[in-house]
């Protein structure tokens, strides 16, 4: 890929980070030209602690100064502007359905979800218990995903793209388990995602960006749905 010449919004970012995978994929989705800037969270850049001081993945600058510092606000920020796979607009339901499940990941799902990969770092956490607790999220994905083979009807939305990546997370912490389990539907739904063409695309490699060097322009012109 090409180094970035014109001033563009600023996306730091963590290629592993679920966070950051979801709001790559609804820059690329929504066209929006980007410089990305792949860091190491262990030693994150000063530039992007100066305009985020919360210093999470992502991070977008927008070329007015404004600064996106949550994944969710930049899914929407993008989509917003340009939504060609209407991702906002799943047929038969809403904006503030596809939030609250979103929503109940991020809060809910997201911290057994750690406390079952991560259980070491929590005092007297359960991995086990953490485990069932999480499968209780997957439980509703399952009945949803058997309707109509994604989350919000036919075609994917915000809710299979802001979600997904923290199931791949879960799923990958014990893939021998997770591929034994009856959420048919979700190990299907995942592996179409992890395959597809937007995700391959999200994850390709970028070296760490170095302070005074252009970063790498993101996304992809051949990934960028017509
Ligand atoms: N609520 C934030 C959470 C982002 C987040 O926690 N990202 C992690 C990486 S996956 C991070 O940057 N952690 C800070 C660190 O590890 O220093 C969002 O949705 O963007």
């Amino acid at each position: 890929m090409s180094a970035v010449e014109n001033r563009l919004p600023i996306l730091y970012s963590f290629r592993r980070c679920p966070y950051a995978m979801r709001a790559r994929l609804a820059l690329q989705s929504s066209g929006t030209a980007c410089e990305l800037r792949e860091i190491v969270l262990r030693n994150k850049p000063a530039e992007m602690i100066e305009s985020s001081e919360k210093a999470t993945v992502p991070v977008l600058v927008l070329q007015d100064g404004t600064v996106l510092e949550e994944s969710l606000d930049i899914m929407l920020w993008a989509l917003d502007n340009h939504d060609p796979e209407h991702w906002l607009t799943p047929a038969g339901n809403s904006l503030d359905a596809m939030l609250e499940l979103i929503k109940r990941c991020d809060d809910d799902f997201k911290q057994h979800l750690d406390r079952y990969k991560y259980s070491t770092r929590y005092e007297n956490a359960d991995p086990g218990y953490h485990r069932r607790q999480a499968c209780l999220f997957l439980g509703e994905l399952e009945t949803r995903l058997a309707q109509e083979g994604h989350l919000f009807g036919v075609r994917p939305s915000l809710a299979d793209m802001g979600i997904a990546p923290f199931i791949r997370q879960f799923a990958n912490t014990d893939r021998p388990w997770f591929d034994q389990t009856s959420y048919t539907h979700v190990r299907r739904w995942l592996d179409r995602f992890t395959a597809s063409a937007p995700f391959q695309s999200i994850m390709k490699k970028h070296p760490a960006w170095v302070s005074g060097e252009p970063g790498v322009a993101f996304p992809a012109p051949d990934a960028i749905p017509t």
